[in-house]
């Protein structure tokens, strides 16, 4: 009954004028679509397609009632290189795969003015953050999509501590890998875990997969519908049925009974987009391109994994032992000491190396399939933890990179 009143609630505050939601109300009651799904889009009402309008969301304290830490960051289509010959069409956060790196202590109030510079539509998604819900990035559930030109306002506090991460929530399968990913790091005061692993150094590992075919193809077809849509939008000549925005469940389900409505599900593409991935990475690059790891005898360094992926990623260190002391931000009650971990999609994982074996190790992912470059071996998901105060007795014929 709570999950029905809050949704009757919001769904009249979300309702265009003259139409009625009552019906649906009911429905959605016992079809569990109550507190989310489809009962909470908002895509055509109140949504603002001017270019250059800047969307204050409800929800966050305004900028004179708390200290903002303030950031700009902006989304537009590079060629970025994964490695020589290669350069992929991604979505990039101010220019760069991935993102720009945050860094910011718990309890800081944080404000992100995200730009969309592009033609297709786009939010972000504050993967592990406590934030207001109407922060939280997600289209047709709390927000509406940015479109081009447009300004969207985060505001949210800085918790809880940990590792975490932000991605576009907006054709996710594709955005959220081909670029629009990047560490959010929240400090903690003292921090416990450098008490008891007094590290002297902080790796941020983005773990990604990538099909640049798919990519350079997808990205271009997107574009040519996105301004089709955006054009017929801006003539006021859209469709609601035919492109598939509903208010709502109801909606969506009697369009479909009536024949008025295919979903994509139903059409003739088979697969929708299919992923191939073909190359695989450590911040924005594929092996021999991933930068190495250093480390000293006698030091600590903390590494921080992020998959980034949809793919479930098997990292290995070589010569050494690793403690998993966190996941998911969270200091883990009892740290595992490995040298093989599992890394879930979406994931992050906090490692604590201790230098003691001077050498060059291999830090790899131990599904081969994603340590090649378009199937060759090796390449990829593949770094190394270099010691920097170290004499090698052996040099391969190869060049070892300090
Ligand atoms: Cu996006």
């Amino acid at each position: 009954m709570t999950g029905a009143a809050a949704m009757s609630s919001r769904a009249a505050e979300n309702a265009a004028p003259g139409i009625d939601h009552s019906a649906h109300m009911d429905h959605s009651a016992h079809m569990g679509h109550g507190s989310g799904g489809y009962d909470s889009m908002m895509f055509m009402t109140g949504h603002k397609m001017e270019p250059g309008a800047i969307i204050e969301p409800p929800g966050a304290p305004a900028d004179t009632e708390v200290d903002y830490k303030v950031f700009d960051i902006e989304v537009r289509i590079v060629q970025h290189e994964i490695i020589p010959g290669i350069k992929a069409h991604m979505f990039a956060f101010n220019g760069q795969v991935p993102g720009p790196e945050f860094h910011v202590n718990e309890g800081d109030w944080v404000k992100v003015n995200f730009t969309n510079k592009t033609e297709e539509m786009h939010t972000i998604h504050w993967h592990g953050l406590y934030v207001p819900y109407t922060m939280d990035g997600v289209p047709m559930m709390t927000q509406d999509p940015v479109h081009p030109e447009q300004t969207f306002v985060y505001r949210f506090q800085a918790k809880p501590a940990g590792t975490h991460w932000y991605h576009c929530h907006w054709g996710t399968p594709l955005h959220a890998s081909h670029g629009m990913h990047g560490a959010f790091i929240i400090h903690k005061k003292d921090d416990p875990l450098k008490q008891k692993y007094p590290y002297t150094r902080d790796y941020t590992l983005m773990l990604e997969a990538w099909d640049v075919d798919l990519a350079r193809e997808e990205i271009g077809g997107l574009l040519e519908g996105m301004k089709q849509v955006n054009t017929l939008m801006e003539k006021g000549r859209l469709d609601p049925v035919t492109h598939g925005f509903f208010r709502n469940y109801a909606e969506f389900v009697k369009a479909y009974a009536d024949g008025k409505y295919v979903p994509p599900y139903l059409q003739g593409r088979s697969g929708g987009l299919e992923f191939r991935y073909n190359f695989f990475g450590i911040n924005g690059k594929a092996h021999p391109a991933v930068q190495h790891m250093g480390i000293k005898q006698g030091e600590w360094i903390r590494v921080r994994l992020v998959n980034a992926s949809d793919l479930s990623h098997h990292m290995h260190l070589h010569g050494h032992d690793f403690w998993w002391v966190a996941q998911d931000g969270n200091e883990l009650a009892q740290p595992m000491r490995l040298n093989t971990i599992h890394v879930h999609p979406g994931g992050t994982y906090d490692l604590m190396i201790y230098g003691d074996n001077p050498g060059y190790w291999a830090f790899h992912n131990h599904r081969t399939t994603y340590a090649r470059n378009n199937g060759i071996y090796p390449g990829g998901m593949h770094t190394g933890l270099f010691y920097e105060d170290f004499t090698p007795t052996y040099k391969p014929t190869i060049t070892v990179d300090e």
